[in-house]
């Protein structure tokens, strides 16, 4: 009997009070796990446990920024002591800024890098030897379509993304052998607050410009859900998936597997 049931597991989802990090956190928890999430703050902490309060779950906030390695490991001892072990860790929390290369300051590229790949790093580091102990454990990092592809004026963001693509990997290198299993998410345009200003409305009305290219660049002809990655991240967390290490798994609406529109009557 294929088993993606998560009853008795403890999953924290990091940068969760809304988003992608909510909308999975609420799915593995519909599978039966215990939710912890994390935000920089404790308004954000109080508006996600809101949040979660709201849709029926009792999930479990704690104030930490995960790209500060003393608060990390204090999270994670508090919620082994708290909650339990963490068993699932999901690497959701991330930044992205909007600015053509050349006018990046170095400051601001070293930013997204911190939040994008330093943090999945630290936060990865502290849950693993707990989970070498336990015997099991799941790591999945949310990436990007940019870990594969590129744009104007996201270097740092593709920089990190594609990064995090390769940490996924190396994860999954070194602690395979430990019952651990360390995959990636890449989800395609995804309707949430990080994307709202790419989506926003024309002043006539109109869809903006690259909401129109999106439609046109994705063979679903739309953006997604962050319920989309629903599914995939309950497989990925599951007994399921458990020969699975090491892997991408692009929720795209097919972008990546598309040339893009072509010319009228060709
Ligand atoms: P979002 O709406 O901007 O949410 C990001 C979350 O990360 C927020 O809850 C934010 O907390 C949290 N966060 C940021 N920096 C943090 C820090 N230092 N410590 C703790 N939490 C922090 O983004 P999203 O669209 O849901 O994206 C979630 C993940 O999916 C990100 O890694 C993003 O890069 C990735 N992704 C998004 C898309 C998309 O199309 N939307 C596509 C591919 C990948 P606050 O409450 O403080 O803002
Ligand atoms: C952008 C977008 C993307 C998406 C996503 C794509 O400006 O191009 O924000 O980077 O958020 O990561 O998979």
């Amino acid at each position: 009997m294929v088993n993606f049931r998560l009853d008795g597991k403890v999953a924290l989802v990091t940068g969760a009070s809304y988003g992608i990090g909510f909308a999975i956190a609420s799915a593995l928890h519909e599978a039966g796990a215990t939710i912890v999430f994390n935000d920089i703050n404790e308004e954000f902490v109080n508006r996600g446990l809101k949040n979660y309060e709201d849709h029926g779950i009792k999930a479990h906030g704690y104030v930490c920024d995960v790209t500060d390695e003393e608060a990390v490991n204090n999270l994670v001892k508090r919620v082994e002591e708290e909650v339990g072990v963490i068993d699932i860790l999901v690497n959701n929390a991330g930044i992205i800024k909007r600015i053509p290369m050349v006018e990046m300051s170095a400051a601001d590229f070293r930013k997204v890098i911190d939040v994008d790949l330093n943090a999945p790093f630290i936060v990865a580091k502290a849950v693993i030897p707990s989970m070498i102990k336990k015997g099991h454990g799941k790591i999945i990092n949310i990436c990007s379509m940019m870990s594969e592809l590129g744009r104007e004026t996201v270097s740092a963001y593709a920089a990190a993304k594609g990064g995090l693509k390769m940490l996924t990997k190396n994860i999954a290198s070194e602690y395979g052998e430990f019952n651990i299993q360390c995959n990636g998410i890449g989800p395609g345009y995804i309707a949430t607050p990080q994307t709202a200003p790419l989506r926003e409305r024309q002043s006539d009305g109109s869809r903006h410009p690259f909401d129109s290219f999106i439609i046109a660049k994705t063979p679903a002809a739309r953006w997604g859900e962050a319920e989309d990655l629903a599914g995939p991240a309950v497989f990925l967390a599951s007994e399921a998936s458990d020969f699975v290490n090491g892997h991408i798994l692009y929720v795209d609406g097919g972008i990546l597997a598309y040339i893009g529109k072509q010319p009228s009557g060709e």
